[in-house]
């Protein structure tokens, strides 16, 4: 079994590495504010720094966004100051692709190592269950590398082309996911304003055109006003779709729908709901 070393404990990567030690990979963990609070699973050891992990075979990174890549790899103590040739990092955060090219690139020839990105679908619920689904970008000689560890994460990975393929297909993913959680939204208003009780919903439209599994998820926790445990930050999305739209304005594609999701987003996060769960955008519609 390969040392993995995971960097990045926060909703996501906290179950995802209790996935990975329950299979039996012995494990370097790492998280910037120490979370005592988790308890250490089987087979894991804290690390002090990004750095220190690099003893691992593998390092794999789940963090918020692409400044706090920047900070474990290239940071004082980061990655870069210690790995090694051929090693390889996957990032299974959801960062820009452009930003991904880069810093692969740099890593590659400051150190020779080799970066998969690999961002990841399915909520915390996927995470807990193993049932995420993973966009690689990379190598095919890492992405097959990766492949046989991720069988305890996800139900699919797609090796979708050269690194930041991954990324590229998530802000697809989460363009969807942005205006569909939107809609969710606007038809549990409708139904709530006009006389339907919206907690039927989502059991009513199960299986036809309009079902999905935000809609499943969000629909009733929208309908009953449940905005905790959060699964789905507002930030995460906003932070996604500001992705969507700079690569969008540097390969002249146009994304009119994204763009109204963009603003509406922000709106409700600076009315104080960035931390909040998607499913509080119900609060946008004032019921
Ligand atoms: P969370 O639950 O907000 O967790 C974010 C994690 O990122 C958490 O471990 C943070 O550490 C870490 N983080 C944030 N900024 C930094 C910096 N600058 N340096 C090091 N570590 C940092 O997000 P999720 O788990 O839901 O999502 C993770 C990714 O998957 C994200 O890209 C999603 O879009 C998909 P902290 O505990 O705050 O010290």
């Amino acid at each position: 079994m390969a040392t993995i070393a995971f960097l990045g404990l926060g909703l996501m990567g906290s179950r995802m590495s209790r996935r990975l030690s329950a299979a039996g990979h012995q494990l370097l963990l790492w998280n910037r504010t120490p979370r005592p609070e988790l308890a250490l699973p089987a087979h894991a050891q804290w690390v002090a720094t990004p750095a220190a992990a690099c003893r691992a075979d593998i390092i794999m990174c789940c963090v918020s966004d692409g400044a706090a890549m920047q900070d474990i790899v290239f940071g004082e103590q980061g990655i870069a100051s210690a790995g090694r040739r051929d090693q390889l990092l996957v990032d299974f955060s959801s960062i820009s692709p452009i930003l991904t090219r880069e810093m692969a690139r740099q890593l590659h020839q400051t150190k020779g190592m080799h970066w998969v990105d690999a961002p990841v679908s399915g909520g915390t619920q996927g995470a807990e269950q193993g049932r995420l689904i993973i966009m690689a970008g990379g190598r095919e000689e890492d992405v097959a590398r990766l492949r046989p560890l991720t069988l305890p994460l996800a139900q699919r990975l797609t090796h979708m082309g050269e690194v930041g393929a991954g990324q590229t297909s998530k802000l697809c993913n989460q363009l969807i996911v942005a205006s569909n959680a939107l809609l969710i939204a606007e038809a549990v208003h409708l139904a709530t304003r006009s006389g339907v009780d919206a907690r039927a919903l989502a059991p009513a439209l199960a299986g036809g055109f309009a079902d999905s599994l935000p809609l499943q998820i969000l629909a009733p926790r929208m309908a009953e006003g449940r905005f905790e445990p959060v699964q789905w930050k507002v930030s995460t999305l906003l932070k996604d779709l500001d992705n969507a739209l700079a690569l969008a304005e540097g390969c002249d594609a146009s994304l009119p729908l994204a763009q109204r999701a963009r603003e509406l987003m922000a709106r409700h996060a600076a009315s104080g709901f960035a931390d909040a769960d998607l499913s509080s955008l119900i609060n946008s519609y004032g019921a």
